[in-house]
């Protein structure tokens, strides 16, 4: 009889790993595997499974895991679309294994219905980097304040380029909430102080889909259509290290710069094509969120305002209201990426 339960249970575990191409246990001892399938499991979906930025977050996620005792699952999402996201959640309610899900949403309100459905199942509900809207969620986690990324780099810009700037704006996919809400606060800060930008052309906005191929290709575009462009700004990792290849193969002088990777974007800091750009620490926000998670799943907090909880070495946080009525949970400042700093945090990721 304890052998067929024992069975179950490793058959149940190869099941998990290969459904959700996750990070399954990997435990020897039948002891361990009983203790592991006991854990809850949390699982992160990310907006696209091969995105340097998610895996990063994920790493986070999955560390926070192992020091309160649940099983980090990784969702295999191949196309950075609200139904590739629909299809995993479904299938975290029929499998009746997962006690929560935290996700980098590639639409705001595409996914209510499934997530909605989630929460009525019992599964906790939270996203993290890119939100849904407030009916799909629990809480979220917020990178950094919206209004201070989006305002800071149309200053950076202004400032790269002494103020002649003509700009083109790489965004990821056209239904990505954070990178959305960033671009309405780039396009605010223009409009709140029209003199000093009086000679800032922002071009219409262009998508490389979070893609490299795709990123490189309207960079391309970008520098063919338009002869006089000094500028380019783009809030995604994959779209940074695109640019800095595509004017670096095309010996151009127009600076960029945007949210990106340190490790990947240090060479073009050294080489002043990027004299600055702004990031926070993908680890911690995974890290963050998993510790939301285990909050919301213990039933510490319900995600209403004013809740708080600890988040492991991030120490107490607080559940504040966010801008789009729903509630969320704050990392911190952006950081700063120059010369300065920059030797320094390549090698932190
Ligand atoms: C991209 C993703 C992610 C964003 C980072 C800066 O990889 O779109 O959502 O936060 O860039």
């Amino acid at each position: 009889m304890r052998f067929f339960r024992l069975l179950a249970l490793c058959m149940v575990c190869c099941l998990l790993a290969v459904c959700y191409g996750c990070s399954g246990p990997n435990k020897e001892s039948a002891i361990d595997i009983i203790e592991e399938t006991e854990k809850p499991v949390f699982l992160m979906i990310p907006k696209e499974m091969s995105n340097p930025y998610m895996l990063k977050m994920f790493e986070g996620f999955a560390a926070a895991c192992s020091e309160f005792g649940a099983i980090p699952r990784y969702g295999a999402v191949e196309v950075n679309t609200a139904q590739a996201q629909i299809e995993l959640i479904s299938q975290a309610v029929a499998d009746g294994d997962v006690s929560v899900i935290a996700l980098a949403a590639n639409d705001a309100d595409e996914l209510e219905t499934s997530l909605k459905a989630a929460m009525e199942a019992g599964i906790q509900i939270l996203s993290l980097d890119s939100a849904v809207n407030k009916n799909s969620r629990m809480v979220h986690i917020q990178q950094a304040g919206p209004e201070i990324i989006g305002r800071a780099l149309v200053q950076a810009t202004q400032i790269m380029t002494d103020g002649e700037a003509v700009v083109g704006l790489i965004s990821t996919t056209p239904y990505a909430t954070n990178q959305n809400l960033w671009i309405s606060w780039m396009l605010r800060e223009l409009d709140d102080y029209p003199e000093k930008y009086q000679n800032f052309r922002l071009l219409p906005v262009v998508y490389g889909d979070d893609l490299p191929e795709k990123s490189k290709g309207v960079t391309l575009a970008l520098l063919e259509e338009h002869p006089d462009l000094t500028a380019i700004i783009t809030p995604s990792v994959v779209s940074m290290l695109a640019v800095g290849q595509v004017l670096r193969e095309q010996n151009s002088d127009i600076i960029f710069t945007g949210l990106g990777l340190p490790s990947e974007i240090a060479t073009f800091i050294e080489d002043g094509s990027c004299p600055w750009m702004y990031l926070w620490n993908p680890f911690d926000i995974g890290y963050l969120a998993a510790w939301t998670s285990q909050a919301l799943h213990t039933g510490e907090i319900t995600g209403r305002e004013g809740d708080y909880f600890a988040a492991g070495r991030l120490g107490q946080r607080v559940v504040a209201n966010g801008a789009d009525g729903g509630t969320e949970v704050l990392l911190g400042d952006p950081i700063k990426f120059d010369r300065t700093n920059i030797d320094e945090w390549r090698l932190v990721y």
